[in-house]
């Protein structure tokens, strides 16, 4: 394992800072490779059975040469942690009682409420442009990496190589995000080998998987690159797009409070996510907002477990649209929450 890490930093060196590869360049190199360390045949990524074909996707498709592929995948490492992690239950297998614990604490809506001062102009300038409070996306970034603080420790190139070559249950979804990440790092002209992620490859202060950073990032300072690794103004009207791209609609309500009677209905609770229901027929069917909201507006209702009994809910159109960031209605009740609580710590 030693020979590979001191070769997975050499590639590192190679092309560091700006990752442009020349064809040359990687030619000699890979054969120092291959001359120098032939004991490292079989412990990269690059000599997987599976490589073969993924290089020649990302030569035929993406038009990389298959050198520079070659030297990206033998620069990746397994991981067991990684697979370890992704095989953990999530934790949207815990009730809502300890779930909530998780992510509504003391200290996330305190650092929370600094987050949205030292960011409130560019705040406000991502809400006035996309109709997302800017409560929402404060919370959702604190969700996800507590502010930028916790947004990841391991490379991107081992997560998303690790799931994609070697956990068969997901890797079409791992391969394709490995090949958008490679499009990205490109585009970017970032370098594949040093950037750090999730176990799972999300990225940056908002954890977008590669695809989602191709096709929502946003450069929110206008300074050329959409940068939301390290860049938190990049960040916010990042995530802002994500939301206001998945339907977002600015000045409707999220969620309700809500009261069940006995006989509520309980397909209700069949846990789907999209609203095909309005508020009128939940309410014929027994479960009835607090607020007063638009009759005809479709809506889910929501029913967490308590350590004793149960708390309802109805989720409206943009509760929907925080579960396509994450697909729980958990999550996007955590997020509501957070966001109420960061409102009221800044005065909003
Ligand atoms: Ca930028």
């Amino acid at each position: 394992m030693r020979a590979v890490e001191i070769n997975s930093a050499s590639v590192s060196l190679k092309i560091h800072p700006i990752y442009s590869f020349s064809a040359p360049r990687i030619a000699i190199f890979l054969a120092f490779f291959a001359l120098a360390t032939p004991s490292l045949s079989m412990a990269n990524y690059a000599e997987h059975p599976s490589a073969e074909a993924f290089i020649g996707t990302m030569v035929e498709e993406h038009g990389f040469s298959a050198e520079e592929v070659a030297a990206v995948l033998a620069g990746a490492e397994r991981q067991q942690s990684i697979l370890d992690a992704i095989a953990r239950p999530a934790e949207k297998s815990k009730p809502w009682y300890e779930y909530r614990q998780i992510f509504l604490t003391e200290r996330r809506e305190r650092e929370g409420a600094e987050f949205f001062q030292q960011h409130r102009a560019t705040l406000a300038r991502a809400q006035a442009e996309t109709g997302v409070p800017a409560e929402i996306i404060v919370a959702i970034i604190g969700v996800e990496t507590y502010y930028g603080r916790i947004a990841g420790s391991y490379r991107v190139i081992d997560a998303l190589t690790t799931l994609a070559f070697d956990y068969p249950k997901r890797s079409p979804f791992f391969t394709d995000e490995l090949v958008n990440f490679l499009v990205l790092t490109r585009e970017q002209g970032m370098d594949p080998l040093v950037l750090k992620g999730s176990y799972a490859g999300a990225m940056g202060y908002g954890q977008f998987m590669p695809s989602s950073y191709r096709a929502y990032a946003v450069d929110f300072d206008n300074d050329g690159i959409a940068d939301i690794w390290n860049n938190p103004v990049d960040a916010i009207g990042s995530v802002a797009n994500y939301l206001a791209q998945r339907g977002w609609r600015g000045g409707e309500p999220i969620v309700s409070a809500a009261s069940a009677s006995d006989s509520a209905d309980p397909e209700l609770f069949d846990g789907k996510l999209k609203p095909r229901l309005s508020v009128a027929e939940i309410a014929a069917a027994g479960v009835t907002a607090t607020d007063s909201l638009d009759p005809e507006a479709l809506a889910i209702a929501l029913r967490f477990d308590l350590e004793d009994g149960y708390e309802y809910w109805l989720g409206l159109h943009n509760f929907y649209v925080i579960t396509r960031y994450n697909i729980s209605s958990m999550y996007a009740m955590s997020v509501f929450q957070l966001s109420q609580r960061i409102a009221a710590g800044v005065g909003g």
